[in-house]
């Protein structure tokens, strides 16, 4: 009786819109070893100017969910082989593999949503960049600024081995390096249902429907406390020492803020002369930074 209401429920809201970016390009520069990529990080800058721009259009911030990240990391998963929202190649789909016959399919099935939506594309290698191909479309626009969209899952992944079309292989390998999704819903945070889904939903300290560990997207999570501090722990020592000269073989990247943090030698470039410094600094050569040598 209760899978009924919800099924009612479910049918009664249920609208998917899906909606692609594809930029005919393929990047040649290869992102380096994945290992280094902060996969969630890139994930939480989507989320974070998703919110910016509801915000300026007068809308309710959306939640972020590590589920929904989850789904959202499956998505683009699936992209890599059929990047398309049609699922024109049914007969192939095998979800035991992460490949799905339909939206409502990558969900469990007792997952609390109303209605669900997603934006993907592919090739561009940065939020920012990613973000901005939704944005001037204006169905991808369409989307983020849905009133009714209340939780938000970003899926990010890197694909090292893609290569461009052949007429005889139209579909079934990656053809980019990045492929990003968005995953929008309209939870069912009705007090009424909420205790059902239990171990998906909780409840906040004023007693309204919340899901286990959503968040507030953070546009960087690493933030330097201060000149020198890399990796944003609170003290500057040979850990950061480390990450810099990652930075500088390009073992790594960092974010704007840990750039401005690196800077050491406070010259607005970040150079082997800021390696120097910052070693000189932990070494006690320095009393502070930064350091200007002029
Ligand atoms: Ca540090």
């Amino acid at each position: 009786m209760k899978n009924i209401v919800f099924i009612k429920r479910i049918f009664s809201f249920f609208t998917v819109f899906l909606i692609m970016v594809m930029y005919v390009q393929f990047p040649v520069k290869s992102a380096g070893d994945t290992e280094e990529i902060n996969f969630q990080e890139l994930a939480d800058q989507i989320g974070y100017l998703v919110n910016e721009a509801r915000t300026q259009a007068g809308l309710n911030p959306v939640y972020m969910v590590p589920y929904l990240n989850e789904v959202a990391t499956a998505r683009c998963r699936e992209c890599l082989t059929d990047f398309s929202h049609d699922r024109h190649y049914l007969g192939l789909k095998d979800p035991a593999k992460g490949i799905y016959y339909k939206f409502s399919d990558m969900f469990d099935e007792n997952f609390p949503w109303l209605a669900g939506k997603e934006n993907i594309a592919n090739t561009m290698r940065t939020a920012e960049a990613t973000f901005n191909q939704w944005k001037n479309s204006p169905q991808h626009w369409a989307n983020i600024l849905d009133p009714q969209v209340t939780h938000l899952g970003v899926g990010v992944v890197y694909e090292p081995d893609s290569r461009p079309p052949s007429a005889s292989e139209p579909e079934g390998y990656a053809t980019a390096h990045w492929y990003w999704t968005q995953i929008f819903i309209k939870a069912d945070d009705d007090p009424y249902y909420a205790r059902e889904y239990l171990g998906w939903t909780c409840f906040d300290e004023k007693g309204n429907v919340a899901f286990e560990g959503q968040y507030m997207p953070e546009m960087y999570q690493v933030k330097p406390t201060e000149c020198g501090d890399l990796n944003g722990d609170g003290v500057i020592d040979s850990f950061d020492l480390v990450i810099l000269r990652q930075y500088l073989t390009k073992q790594t990247t960092l974010n704007p803020l840990q750039v401005e943090a690196a800077d050491v030698m406070y010259d607005g470039v970040v150079s082997y002369s800021d390696l120097g410094i910052l070693r000189g600094f932990i070494l006690g050569k320095y009393d502070s930074l930064p350091v200007r040598l002029w």
